[in-house]
């Protein structure tokens, strides 16, 4: 057995070292700098506190990309000079996000031992290789991303950090075979334990859903399905899922082995970028070579978002939640006996506040990015949860769950479909959100990013947003004079969410412009770029007339983009006359 000593190295604060929504994420060649990465970890483990580490399982692995390796060996190291017992590592250092917080919440290791955190690496949707970007974050014992507590305190920690420890002669460890290293330090034994990435995550989703009974609809030779995984860590899982727990058949499944570099691609699942399944499913600009599947579905890098689309159709995430937690209760076993509660983030659209409403459901609004979530479902309040941002997820774990959701549509299909598989025609991913619709009414929905402005100027065009609402009379006549078939402005704030648990603010969450008749403008600053500002701009309306919900959405929305184009001076302040994406 290897015995390694414990060195205490002298370092300096780096600026700039502030998680954002999820995670601290930079350009590799950031990362890479003498002691970034060590600062940043160092600056975890003391925000966590000694008596937290010492003795403790840790899980350290994320969605393979490019510097993951390097990164993993290092924060093995320095676990072992702060005390950590225990490293745990997914196979080649991979494991989805959803995984992890799996992981850390159901796994009991060859000791009875269970992690008490993991250190997450990923930069998510991002791009990856080694001109792009790096991320790390860390959860919590209950599985979900440190609070604005913790991040706030490792923040400070960064500002001002003059050592860090580490075991410089532990030798590197062999992420890619499956067993337990054992190693002896100067505070004892310190092992690393390398498992199946897939193990823990495909038992609890068996515990969730009804296996046999999706398995009946994907090898109904009716029912065709394509998943593109962007090259992400969640290829890791759908072979294990669809096609040998399930039995879909192996050429369903595209750009399921992960890349360090995503294949080149932006592995961000959404209209833009998933530019294979999109136009395999008979939404490109040209027609398809064969009929589309029946049901699409695409991840991101880390497999936590999902995007969900039927045969030439597009399913907004926002009415995926919805959609989920109207028909969870029937089509899942895990929610059989009832929902606790639903929630959202403050720029999802009101399609799930509609659902909770109808179905007596507790029902919460919280700030973007999943860790406000992660509180109400420890307390018992919330079973599912979704964001627009093509996250979907439940009290199962405490992050948003890309294939999760996938499996969720799989379950509503199987469940409409039960009687048809044999004879008669299938209801599509289109009926169901049709007959959603003429339920509970459609949420027109668009999100304008404006990707990479300057910041001083991203900056100036939010100021001159909140002091515009200081008087709406002001913002109505403006109004008036681009589009006076939109209905009045009559409320403008700054979104603050207090949370409902712990009593904490979150305070800057989003410009919102609340209209009469129930449409929503949304401003917000991206928290998740590596460089310059990005602007989203939220874009909502509801139409509760069933005749009139089957327009094309951007036709829809046109009046009330060209209001929030105008109030913003989007061009003025950024010199953008069109966002990068629109979704
Ligand atoms: C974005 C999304 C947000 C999501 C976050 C992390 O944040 O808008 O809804 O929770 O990414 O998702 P922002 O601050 O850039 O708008 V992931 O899949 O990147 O962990
Ligand atoms: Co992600």
């Amino acid at each position: 057995m290897v015995i390694f000593s414990v060195v205490k190295k002298e370092t300096s604060p780096f600026d700039g070292q502030k998680p954002g929504t999820s995670g601290l994420r930079k350009k590799v060649k950031v990362f890479k700098q003498e002691n970034y990465l060590q600062n940043f970890v160092q600056a975890t483990f003391n925000a966590l506190s000694v008596e937290k580490i010492k003795g403790s399982t840790i899980v350290v692995s994320g969605d393979g990309r490019y510097y993951s390796e390097e990164a993993i060996q290092i924060i093995v190291k320095m676990a072992a000079a702060n005390g950590v017992r225990r490293i745990w590592i997914g196979q080649n250092g991979l494991l989805s996000t959803p995984a992890v917080s799996a992981v850390i919440r159901d796994r009991v290791g060859a000791d009875g031992e269970k992690a008490s955190g993991a250190f997450i690496l990923t930069a998510s949707h991002n791009p990856g290789g080694p001109h792009e970007d790096f991320g790390i974050k860390y959860n919590m014992e209950n599985g979900g991303p440190a609070p604005e507590g913790i991040t706030n305190k490792i923040y400070e920690n960064t500002t001002t950090i003059k050592e860090y420890f580490i075991a410089e002669d532990l030798p590197d460890v062999d992420i890619s075979t499956i067993g337990i290293t054992h190693f002896g330090g100067p505070a004892g034994p310190f092992d690393v334990d390398v498992f199946d990435s897939a193990e823990d995550y495909v038992k609890l989703m068996k515990t969730i859903f009804d296996f046999e009974a999706i398995k009946k609809l994907l090898t109904c030779p009716k029912f065709t399905f394509c998943y593109d995984a962007l090259h992400g860590v969640a290829g890791a899982y759908a072979n294990r899922i669809f096609v040998e727990e399930l039995s879909a058949d192996e050429s369903s499944l595209i750009n399921c082995i992960p890349k360090e570099d995503f294949g080149g691609g932006h592995p961000d699942p959404n209209l833009t970028y998933a530019k294979e399944l999109v136009a395999r499913m008979g939404l490109g600009k040209e027609a398809p070579t064969s009929e589309p599947p029946e049901f699409g579905a695409a991840a991101d890098g880390d497999a936590d978002r999902n995007m969900i689309l039927g045969k030439r159709f597009f399913v907004t995430p926002s009415d995926s939640v919805a959609i989920i937690a109207a028909n969870a209760v029937e089509a899942i076993p895990y929610f059989s006996s009832g929902l606790k509660g639903v929630a959202r983030s403050m720029p999802t659209s009101a399609a799930l506040d509609v659902v909770a409403k109808n179905l007596d459901l507790k029902f919460f609004e919280v700030p973007t990015g999943w860790k406000f979530f992660g509180n109400l479902m420890d307390a018992g309040m919330c079973s599912v949860c979704g964001e627009e941002s093509f996250g979907t997820g439940s009290d199962h774990i405490r992050e948003k769950d890309g294939i999760w959701a996938v499996l969720a549509w799989l379950s509503i299909l199987a469940l409409k479909n039960k009687d048809n598989l044999a004879g008669g025609e299938l209801v599509s991913v289109e009926d169901i959100v049709h007959s959603h619709w003429a339920s509970y009414g459609r949420h027109y929905y668009t999100r304008y990013d404006y990707e990479n402005v300057d910041a001083g100027a991203a900056k100036e065009l939010m100021a001159h947003l909140v002091k515009l609402q200081s008087s709406l009379p002001e913002v109505n006549k403006i109004i008036k004079g681009v589009r006076p078939d939109v209905s009045n402005v009559v409320h403008g704030d700054e979104f603050e969410y207090k949370d409902p648990v712990d009593g904490s603010v979150s305070k800057h969450q989003g410009i919102r412009y609340l209209f009469e008749d129930g449409s929503r403008l949304i401003f917000r600053l991206s928290g998740t770029g590596s460089e310059g500002a990005t602007i989203r701009l939220y874009i909502e309306q509801y139409e509760a007339n069933p005749s009139k919900t089957g327009r094309n959405s951007q036709e829809a929305l046109a009046p009330l983009v060209e209001v929030a184009l105008h109030l913003s001076k989007m061009e003025e302040f950024t010199g953008r006359s069109s966002p990068t994406v629109i979704t």
